[in-house]
């Protein structure tokens, strides 16, 4: 059923379930000797380009790409939307390298036809820090699909990766592979009912009318939190602190220093939001949450072209309920004109979710681990890991 899949070191569906095969790494590390040194061969009409984000040509080659053939839902009305800060934001992390950002390209036209990248993170499995590769942006023109460019290109990233002693990765998809450390859900939150509404992202409830439907989802003009404020460069010290006490409680989270919340969670105008509660008092920091900005183009709707959704991205609560920093969250994205915020069921998130009025999308998230066993699946709320 899986021809490319079944050849690589992940975990198998068949082998679900039995306990004898310890958690860890898959396969051992190679000596870098016998990694592959030439790349894969492509079929012939294509050819392997690095691409070099900070070019303003490459990075809108590259964004076009994505914003004709990335990710739809499953009845193509909209399709993933990632802007070229958010790109060059996504693919520059701390230590990021330029070869695992690789392109392939028509060789007549030069054209890029497919796209798929690589970051490296260090990731905690219960008490063991791995290093590994986040693998994201994986596109394929729609023209080129079904033609087994994919394997060629994960294989690719795979060896890139492998080059630089690196020997497991992350990734999340919304299609089922062998096999899913955990399932998530997506949920909405209506902050501009009349437009989602309008543009087919929701519907109208049974026995709703319109004016009902936008007074249920009203939100207050400001903050309800006392010392709740935008993240500063000066706040990373104390957020990084905040932040590694929180996710040590989950089976896998990433292990971040300051560089990682610097880059990660430092306020990014268009990309990333972070606020945080300062004690009006003590002037401690107590309470984090921050979010994404991923809008969607709206696929042949006569008046709107895109969908401005904020994606709910790591949140800390020690001392204001989390229910009530999200409730603040909300109302910030709200007055930065987002149509609607968007969480997953990860972390603590299930205790927010239908308290502050999101509900179930179609969509699912699977998250996989690439050459690492964890002994059996988790609960998405045992899962701190959020990929962009
Ligand atoms: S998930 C978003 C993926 N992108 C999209 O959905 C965009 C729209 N779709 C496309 O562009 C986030 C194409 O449909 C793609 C497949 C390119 C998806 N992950 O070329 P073929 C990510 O970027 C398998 C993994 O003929 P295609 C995460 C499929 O099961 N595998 O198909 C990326 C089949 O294998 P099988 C996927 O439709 C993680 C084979 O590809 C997949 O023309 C990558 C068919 O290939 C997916 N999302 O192109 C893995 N979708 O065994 C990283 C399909 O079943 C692994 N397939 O026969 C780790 C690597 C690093 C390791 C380091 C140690
Ligand atoms: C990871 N880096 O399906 C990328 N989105 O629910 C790859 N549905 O927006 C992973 N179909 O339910 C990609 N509205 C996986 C996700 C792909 C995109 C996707 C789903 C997630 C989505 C919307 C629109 C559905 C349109 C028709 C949806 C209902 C909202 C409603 C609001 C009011 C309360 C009830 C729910």
């Amino acid at each position: 059923r899986h021809k490319f899949w079944e050849t690589q070191p992940v975990g198998q569906f068949k082998d679900a379930g039995d306990t004898s095969v310890p958690e860890g790494p898959i396969e051992p590390p190679a000596p870098l000797s016998e990694v592959k040194q030439e790349p894969y061969n492509l079929p012939s009409p294509y050819e392997w380009t690095t691409c070099d984000m900070d070019s303003e040509g490459t990075c809108t080659e590259v964004y076009n790409l994505l914003k004709n053939n990335y990710v739809e839902d499953d009845e193509s009305m909209f399709r993933f939307n990632y802007s070229k800060e958010f790109l060059r934001w996504a693919l520059h992390p701390p230590g990021y390298y330029k070869s695992w950002h690789i392109g392939v390209r028509a060789k007549a036209s030069k054209k890029l036809v497919a796209f798929i990248t690589g970051i490296p993170a260090r990731i905690r499995v219960r008490d063991v820090v791995v290093r590994m590769a986040e693998i994201n942006f994986l596109c394929v023109h729609k023209k080129l699909r079904s033609k087994r460019l994919a394997p060629v290109m994960i294989k690719e990233v795979t060896r890139r990766v492998h080059l630089e002693n690196i020997w497991q990765a992350a990734y999340t998809a919304g299609v089922v592979l062998p096999t899913p450390i955990t399932t998530c859900q997506y949920w909405h939150r209506s902050l501009n009912p009349k437009k989602l509404i309008d543009v087919g992202f929701s519907r109208l409830g049974a026995r709703m009318t319109m004016s009902r439907t936008m007074k249920l989802y009203k939100l207050p003009d400001s903050p309800a939190t006392p010392g709740f404020r935008k993240m500063e460069l000066r706040d990373v010290p104390a957020v990084t602190r905040l932040l590694r006490d929180y996710l040590s409680q989950f089976v896998v989270a990433p292990d971040f220093d300051e560089n990682d919340v610097e880059h990660w969670l430092l306020p990014h105008e268009n990309v990333v939001d972070s606020y945080l509660v300062e004690s009006p008092k003590t002037h401690e920091i107590t309470d984090f949450c921050s979010f994404y900005t991923l809008p969607s183009s709206i696929l042949g709707n006569q008046t709107y072209s895109t969908l401005k959704a904020a994606y709910s991205y790591y949140n800390v609560s020690s001392k204001t309920p989390l229910l009530q920093l999200m409730n603040d969250a909300l109302i910030v994205a709200k007055q930065k004109d987002f149509d609607v915020f968007n969480a997953l069921d990860v972390m603590q998130n299930e205790c927010f979710l239908k308290e502050l009025k999101f509900g179930p999308g179609d969509g699912q998230l699977h998250y996989y681990l690439y050459n690492y066993r964890t002994r059996h699946a988790l609960k998405p709320s045992e899962l701190g890991l959020v990929l962009l």
